[in-house]
């Protein structure tokens, strides 16, 4: 079988480091043990450059929003080339920390900004290249900033406020609809149960493409 890629999505404090781990563990168990990890935007030393800038800002200069936009597709598209397409050409599994289905809720959600603009960079920049699978965790946004403030101090997006953060989800959530290879998981239950949904929706997902392969 040739490489895959998996990315997990969901609102700040969703669980998606917890639903990584789960990932990495299950296709172990299915003897698929070459696993890539990303994350984005990051995951090459351009990017990470890039997502420090998108996550703290520099010199107090104002980050607008096209131009965060702009960053974001930049850090994408040097992981896609640099990374994420030599793993899988390898045979290697990719599993994501967020992808482009973020930008479309956080940007395109969240931000407003123009949908016919977003669409025609997303075109010319990834082109027919999306993930195989995308688990996106659930969460009503006031549960994952809770879980999120939890951890210490907020960057320059976990501060917009609460209406920014329901647009989000309910981008998200639309999106989800429309798409058969994003499969949502309820991410306001305990980790148990969490880890349980995405165990039954990965393994069933495994054994229909092995069949399918
Ligand atoms: N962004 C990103 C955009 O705006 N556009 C884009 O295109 C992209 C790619 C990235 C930021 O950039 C934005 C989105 C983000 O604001 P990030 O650090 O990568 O930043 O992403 P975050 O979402 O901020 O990462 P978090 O670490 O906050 O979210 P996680 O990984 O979902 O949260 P996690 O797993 O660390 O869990 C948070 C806490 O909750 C607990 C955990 O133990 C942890 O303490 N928890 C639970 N507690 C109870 N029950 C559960 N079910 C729990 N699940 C987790």
């Amino acid at each position: 079988m040739t490489g895959k890629f998996i990315v997990i999505e969901g609102l700040e404090g969703a669980g998606k480091t917890t639903a990584i781990n789960t990932v990495a563990r299950i296709l172990n168990q299915h003897n698929i043990s070459d696993l890539q990890f990303t994350r984005e935007p990051g995951g090459t030393p351009i990017a990470e450059a890039l997502r420090n800038i998108i996550k703290n800002g520099l010199d107090n200069e104002p980050l607008t929003d096209k131009a965060e936009l702009l960053m974001l597709y930049a850090a994408r598209i040097q992981l896609i080339d640099n990374v994420i397409k030599p793993a899988l050409k390898a045979s290697k599994w990719v599993i994501g920390d967020r992808h482009d289905l973020s930008t479309q809720a956080y940007q395109g959600g969240g931000r407003q900004l123009d949908k016919v603009f977003m669409a025609t960079l997303k075109e010319q920049v990834l082109g027919h290249f999306k993930p195989d699978l995308t688990l996106y965790l659930d969460i009503d946004p006031e549960i994952g900033l809770m879980r999120a403030r939890s951890r210490g101090e907020l960057d320059r997006i976990e501060q917009q406020s609460l209406p920014f953060f329901k647009r989000i989800r309910q981008r998200y959530l639309e999106l989800a609809e429309q798409d058969k290879n994003i499969i949502t998981v309820d991410a306001a239950k305990s980790l148990d149960n969490v880890t349980k949904q995405i165990e039954q929706i990965l393994t069933t997902w495994l054994t229909k493409k092995v069949n399918i392969e």
